[in-house]
């Protein structure tokens, strides 16, 4: 039989499938292009971005400032390992703590990395500093949570599939409700806590935002315990809600920042736990580090990507433009309630509750859809579609994207 020339999307699927782990299930569309909001597939058909790779890419696909700094740095010093101090490492760590407000930054690579880091820190001061007897410390994280895919981060996992056949799991966990401040109370009083772990939005469970107050109350019940607040900002944080960070719409300064993703507006893995002297401190030399943690390259993407977030008024951008948003989609709501439950979030990280049809689609089958309509975003969980695009977005492209959303919906 002669077999079809297969096309170059379907070609490159077919590598991927052959040759590569199948650890993903993607929506059949090859990219190839990226610039600003928008992407490119083999075939040379053009896609808004409404994912931005999990928001890693808030200032818009190869940022011209950004790339630029890669490839200047690129060509100097890319990587030196901490053995020997390097002319990059120092002006990044101080523009970064100046930049968030904090004594000290201690630059990862991987989001997980950051938050193995900060268990580290939450542990080695709750030993050294709140006088936890040895082996006992405890951190209170969340259900529902996302932290990432290492073992230790998955032991505090509450989603099968993240942890289904891949103990035995790292002990030293209590896992409490989201946004139920009795329960965390009632936690943070063992005197054996060190931390409580925790996103200002929860990103993968569907863009759960939790009742106002939460974050303030939730740092206040941390300073009257002892006890450290670890926000995870890695997906909330550099402007993707409307705020520098997730915790400035309640005022909140947490004790242990965790960052990563549009630290580097999706150039290079950058990610980074800051904190104060007496917490970072208690790690001496030797005891923690990465080969390529802050080296010369990730600093350069980093303090450039950062800059570009403040000159270009990202967050500003992102929380007028994300009122537009959910404004037009819960008039979108009110036409077709039988297709959509509610649309929810903070500035431009949206998502969007889809019913599965009487003729079992779902929301993946919408996102195949949007992808034909010219637009790109992945559902998760099932029936979740979370729309973030890059926060350089205009008013113009979003309301396009708008049409193209409620075209697809309405027609659905
Ligand atoms: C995947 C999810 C999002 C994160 C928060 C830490 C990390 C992430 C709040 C770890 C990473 C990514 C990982 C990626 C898909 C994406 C994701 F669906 F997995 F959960 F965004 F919601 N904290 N999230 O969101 O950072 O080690 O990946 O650099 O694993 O499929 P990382």
């Amino acid at each position: 039989m002669l077999h079809d020339t297969l096309n170059e999307t379907e070609r490159l699927i077919a590598l991927e499938d052959r040759y590569g782990a199948h650890n993903y299930h993607p929506l059949p569309v090859v990219l190839d292009k990226g610039e600003g909001v928008f992407l490119w597939d083999v075939e040379g058909k053009k896609y808004f971005d409404f994912l931005s790779a999990y928001s890693a890419v808030n200032q818009g696909h190869c940022h011209p400032r950004i790339i630029e700094a890669m490839v200047q740095q690129a060509r100097k010093l890319t990587l030196t390992s901490r053995a020997f101090y390097n002319s990059m490492l120092g002006e990044t760590e101080k523009f970064i703590c100046e930049y968030f407000g904090y004594d000290k930054v201690l630059m990862m690579n991987s989001g997980a990395e950051a938050n193995e880091t900060a268990i580290k820190l939450a542990r080695k001061w709750g030993y050294q500093v709140k006088g936890i007897p040895a082996e006992k410390a405890i951190i209170v994280a969340v259900e529902r949570n996302f932290h990432g895919r290492t073992t230790g981060i998955i032991s505090a996992s509450t989603d099968p599939d993240s942890r289904n056949n891949f103990g035995p799991f790292m002990p030293g966990y209590q896992i409490i409700p989201y946004d139920d401040l009795d329960a965390l109370e009632t936690a943070l009083s063992n005197p054996h806590v060190c931390g409580f772990w925790v996103e200002p939005i929860q990103g993968e469970a569907g863009v759960y935002v939790p009742g106002s107050g939460y974050l303030k109350k939730a740092q206040e019940l941390c300073t009257k315990y002892n006890v450290i607040l670890m926000m995870d900002e890695i997906q909330t944080g550099i402007a993707r809600t409307g705020k520098l960070l997730a915790s400035d719409h309640e005022g909140v300064h947490p004790d242990l920042l965790i960052l990563g993703k549009a630290l580097s507006g999706g150039t290079y893995p950058v990610s980074a736990v800051l904190t104060r002297d007496e917490i970072m401190l208690t790690i001496k030399p030797g005891e923690h580090g990465s080969t390529f943690g802050g080296n010369p390259l990730a600093c350069a993407v980093a303090v450039e990507a950062l800059k570009v977030v403040k000159e270009e008024k990202l967050a500003e951008n992102a929380a007028r433009l994300g009122e537009l948003f959910r404004k037009r989609m819960n008039e979108l709501q009110a036409k077709r309630p039988d297709l959509i439950t509610l649309v929810r979030g903070k500035g431009l990280l949206n998502a969007v509750i889809i019913k599965p049809t009487a003729d079992g689609r779902t929301a993946w089958d919408v996102c195949v859809s949007l992808k034909e309509n010219g637009l790109l975003a992945k559902p998760t969980h099932g029936d979740i579609i979370r729309f973030a695009p890059p926060l350089v977005i205009t008013e113009e492209q979003l309301e396009e994207c708008c049409r193209i959303i409620e075209k697809t919906l309405l027609e659905f």
